[in-house]
């Protein structure tokens, strides 16, 4: 049995937290009350731990428990300041830590985030640093990239802050983009929504895969080497066949754009892999997953593959994939350092004062005349 750790920072991480819960609580039909006495459907002891500075946010979470919501008190967030952020978190650190410390010891932590707010951008570097000098075991961080047109803030916070968890000793980061995820349809609320069930079902079926007994097995060992490989970034594919389906074609689904949860071409930019199948033993020929797999390693290195029987259920496929280069990022940064440029542009001009200080300049001398 597994010991795992998954913490959610800041808003965006709090609610993919939730989403996490409410699917280990039966998916959230028990209704709300569930979480007060249904048992989660791990087979590892799986611990959740939602921070946040805005007590609204935690507020705000229906499946969490509230033994595990832990408030930062400061004001209401941090208004997507990430200096403010660093101090907040260095000022309240030891109570972040105590509140780990005392959730025993674990085998793989997790940290979900948004790469631009101020809250959890700024808090998971820090927190992943502090996690790594007292503990031993992996980290993996899971970072929600912004869409491109949320505001000049978001996207310097966004290369910034995975600049700063990249160097906070991360076993890995795990990317998932809002802005290739938008398509999901609907208000912004149903986006956001769509996305972290489609992160949550990801984290869901990787944690019980990781501690399954499988037909043929992959293990922690065995992805702590995929998430060594490439450049400490990597992304998660997944499919589940809604009806009777040959199992290549789902494992080619998994690996598909439309499968991903962040752009890229996987035979071009994965540097290792792990792919896990999951169905009724009809459909797992052994033959044809390792015709499958072996086209993917050809291109990509060395792929771990599982096996799990489940009886009476569709082939379901998840795909882990470690990335030696990610165009998409690089994208991302350009369009983060044009945008630095013009905050810094428009802070100039303020200071120099030139505008709106012609127009007081007009009544220098004057007195009101009553
Ligand atoms: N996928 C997804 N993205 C979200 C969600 N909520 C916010 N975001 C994204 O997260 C970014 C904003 O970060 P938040 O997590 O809200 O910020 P925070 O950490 O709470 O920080 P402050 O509010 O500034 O203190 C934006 O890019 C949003 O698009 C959500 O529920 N799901
Ligand atoms: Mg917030």
């Amino acid at each position: 049995m597994l010991n795992i750790l998954v913490i959610g920072n800041g808003q965006c991480g709090n609610r993919i937290l939730d989403s996490i819960n409410k699917h280990a609580f039966g998916g959230g039909k028990s209704g709300k009350l569930a979480k007060f006495y249904s048992k989660q459907k791990y087979k590892s002891r799986v611990e959740t731990i939602a921070i946040n500075t805005a007590v609204n946010d935690l507020k705000e979470m229906r499946f969490t428990k509230a033994k595990d919501r832990i408030h930062i008190p400061h004001l209401h967030g941090v208004g997507a300041n990430r200096n403010i952020g660093k101090q907040v978190f260095d000022e309240k650190k030891e109570m972040i830590m105590r509140q780990i410390e005392e959730r025993g010891s674990f085998d793989i932590a997790f940290v979900l985030t948004s790469a631009s707010g101020g809250t959890g951008s700024s808090f998971t570097p820090l927190l992943v640093k502090e996690m790594k000098e007292r503990y031993d075991y992996p980290v993996y961080c899971i970072v929600v990239l912004p869409f491109r047109e949320e505001g000049t803030l978001y996207l310097q916070n966004a290369a910034f802050s995975l600049k700063d968890i990249r160097a906070s000793g991360a076993d890995g980061i795990i990317l998932a983009d809002n802005q290739y995820l938008k398509n999901i349809g609907g208000s912004i609320q149903e986006a956001y929504n769509g996305i972290n069930d489609m992160i949550a079902e990801r984290i869901l079926f990787l944690l019980d895969a990781l501690d399954s007994e499988m037909m043929m097995v992959t293990d922690l060992g065995d992805f702590k080497t995929v998430m060594s490989g490439g450049a400490g970034l990597a992304t998660i594919g997944f499919f589940r066949a809604e009806k009777e389906l040959p199992v290549k074609t789902a494992i080619q689904n998994a690996l598909s754009p439309s499968g991903l949860l962040f752009s890229t071409d996987v035979y071009d930019e994965a540097s290792r892999a792990m792919v896990i199948i999951k169905g009724d033993r009809k459909y797992l020929s052994i033959d044809d997953i390792s015709t499958e797999i072996e086209k993917l390693s050809g291109a990509v290195g060395h792929v771990f593959k599982g096996i799990v029987v489940c009886n009476g259920e569709y082939p379901q496929v998840l795909s882990v994939l470690t990335l030696e280069s990610a165009h998409e990022l690089e994208k991302l940064y350009n369009v983060a350092v044009q945008a630095i440029h013009h905050e810094k542009a428009k802070k100039q001009r303020v200071e120099e004062g030139a505008e709106v200080d012609k127009a007081f300049a007009q009544i220098d001398g004057l007195e009101p005349e009553y």
